[in-house]
């Protein structure tokens, strides 16, 4: 009897653990496109389009290395609509003598997983996901007996595990390239005028691709988002081209930029991978390398390429490895007790703030968006409202082409809304007009007057910037790094912190 291997979504890799020792020739490989997945949230139109259809070029690929692949896709009669049903179907099919499968990403598929055993009465072999550089063991280790878990210091670990830009034979006992682990200081340059973003990449869709856009725009017409102009890659091929791409043209001046906006702009010097590198086309670690040597070889700054690499084996393995460390309830953390429902705008991006109609349209077009526009704009916004955390998670994992929990999770609720109450940032993600002004040329193309805090022409991040703080003061008002804002608050006068809670107040009734 044969081996069944299922593999899920994101599991999209030659060299998936589910595979290491199997025999290609007494082993099925199950791949099922389910509506459970597909509609769990409503997720973006391109975000399921660019899943199955980088699913069904995957299943391709593994039937001409040699494994025979059973494909279910979603418009199958008989389909059954979840992960455990399909595996019942296949082992139905398939009579196999045992299931080998690579660890979920997260809870709640994870938890389908484990009752397979029983429920199958055949042996189940969960193995752990070595695509992420570490495990979650050596996580659970570096975080035991800290009180803060500090992605840095983590990232200190993983720069050392790994040799990456470190120096001497001894990655271990090494000392980090130029001196500083982080030189995140250097790279908080406002949008440049002069210096163009290269052009993004375009993958013209492939009759496979046609036909997954055609099933996706009958199916999920109620889902948000646009599959106009989608031009994603959909195999590991081109994947890579958009890789070398990157490090060719977007690499050098990624660090320097890392943080600017601009408008028009979702791509600037970022790379565009995180869906790629997320759902396994992609290696993360062999991506740092290819970053390393663009330093070794003089053609990238050593700010840009530490910069890269720390988003990498820094903060996405971080939050990985939180994400499995805090556990399921994470998703019901409500630090601030924010209730307020998001504004419908967040679905249609019609609003006259001219930086949320850009991150918010961009996201409906594109399903992505970069860093900054997702922390200091739409997230930045749905904190100083006091949206509630749980409708603010949902939202950013539907909408966003590279949002599975584990990642998106601990980025929303923890980085971006504080609801954990500081687990992994030390200080709330808020700002006023201003920062959004210094890092993008939004501000010249908006309605609204970014230097005015009341008024009809107020730009009302100003007014909800000091109403949140104000808010707030007896949970940050101590916090050493928020001193300097509250020290800014507790100096205007009287009338003028009135005038500013009323606007905000006023502008938080408009919304409803
Ligand atoms: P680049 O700017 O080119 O960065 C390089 C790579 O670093 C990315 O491809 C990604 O793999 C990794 N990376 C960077 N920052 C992070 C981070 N904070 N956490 C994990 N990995 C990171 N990233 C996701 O992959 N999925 C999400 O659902 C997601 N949700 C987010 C929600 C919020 C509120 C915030 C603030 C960030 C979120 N991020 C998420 C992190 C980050 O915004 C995206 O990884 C990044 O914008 C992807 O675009 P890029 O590939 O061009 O990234
Ligand atoms: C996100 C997603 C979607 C939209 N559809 C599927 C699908 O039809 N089949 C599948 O195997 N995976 C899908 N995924 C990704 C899964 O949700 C993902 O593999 C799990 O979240 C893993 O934990
Ligand atoms: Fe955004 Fe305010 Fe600038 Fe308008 S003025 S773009 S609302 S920060």
């Amino acid at each position: 009897a044969p081996t069944l291997i299922p593999i899920l979504g994101d599991q999209l890799s030659m060299n998936l653990s589910s595979l290491e020792g199997a025999d290609p020739k007494r082993t099925v490989l199950l791949m099922m496109e389910v509506a459970d997945e597909t509609s769990y949230v409503r997720h973006h139109k391109a975000k399921i389009a660019y899943i199955l259809s980088a699913m069904r070029h995957h299943a391709e690929a593994l039937k001409q290395a040699g494994w025979t692949v059973d494909y279910v896709t979603l418009d199958d009669p008989d389909n059954a609509g979840s992960f455990t049903g399909e595996v019942a179907r296949a082992v139905e099919r398939h009579d196999p003598e045992r299931i080998v499968v690579t660890q979920a990403g997260e809870w709640r598929v994870a938890a389908m997983l484990e009752a397979w055993e029983t429920m199958f009465g055949i042996p189940v072999d969960i193995r752990p996901d070595t695509r992420f550089i570490a495990s979650q063991a050596e996580f659970e280790d570096w975080a035991k007996d800290r009180q803060e878990l500090r992605m840095e210091f983590f990232y200190r670990l993983m720069r050392r595990k790994t040799g990456l830009l470190m120096k001497g034979d001894k990655p271990e006992g090494g000392k980090p390239e130029g001196g500083k682990w982080n030189y995140d200081a250097d790279n908080r340059k406002p949008a440049p005028k002069k210096d163009k973003p290269p052009e993004p990449l375009t993958f013209a869709p492939d009759k496979m691709t046609r036909e997954v856009l055609k099933l996706v725009a009958a199916r999920f017409d109620n889902h948000p988002g646009s599959l106009e102009g989608f031009a994603y890659a959909v195999t590991a091929e081109e994947a890579q081209k958009q890789a070398e791409a990157f490090m060719a043209h977007g690499l050098p001046k990624f660090g320097d930029y890392q943080d600017a906006m601009l408008t028009g702009q979702h791509q600037l010097w970022h790379s565009v991978l995180s869906p790629y590198i997320n759902s396994g086309l992609l290696d993360p670690l062999e991506l740092c390398r290819m970053a390393e040597a663009e330093y070794e070889d003089g053609n990238a700054s050593l700010n840009s390429v530490e910069g890269y690499i720390r988003q990498i084996i820094g903060w996405r393995e971080y939050v990985r490895g939180l994400y499995w460390h805090v556990g399921p309830d994470y998703v019901d953390r409500n630090f601030l007790r924010a209730n307020r429902p998001l504004p419908g705008f967040y679905w249609t991006g019609e609003t006259d703030m001219h930086c949320m109609a850009q991150a918010l349209g961009q996201t409906l077009d594109t399903a992505h968006a970069h860093h900054i526009q997702r922390l200091m704009v739409t997230g930045n916004f749905a904190i100083l409202i006091g949206a509630d955390p749980a409708e603010v998670h949902r939202w950013y994992l539907e909408i966003y082409i590279d949002a599975y929990e584990w990642v998106e999770l601990p980025n929303v609720v923890g980085m971006s809304q504080f609801a954990d109450g500081g687990i992994i940032a030390s200080k709330p993600y808020v700002s006023s007009g201003a920062y959004i002004n210094r890092m993008s040329d939004y501000c010249g193309h908006c309605r609204y007057d970014v230097k005015q805090r009341v008024g009809e022409d107020a730009c009302p991040f100003n007014a909800l910037y000091w109403d949140f703080l104000a808010r707030h003061e007896d949970r940050f008002g101590e916090n050493p790094r928020m001193a300097m804002p509250y020290r800014n608050w507790n100096r205007m006068d009287a009338a003028d912190r009135k005038a500013i809670r009323a606007q905000a107040a006023g502008f938080l009734k408009g919304l409803g």
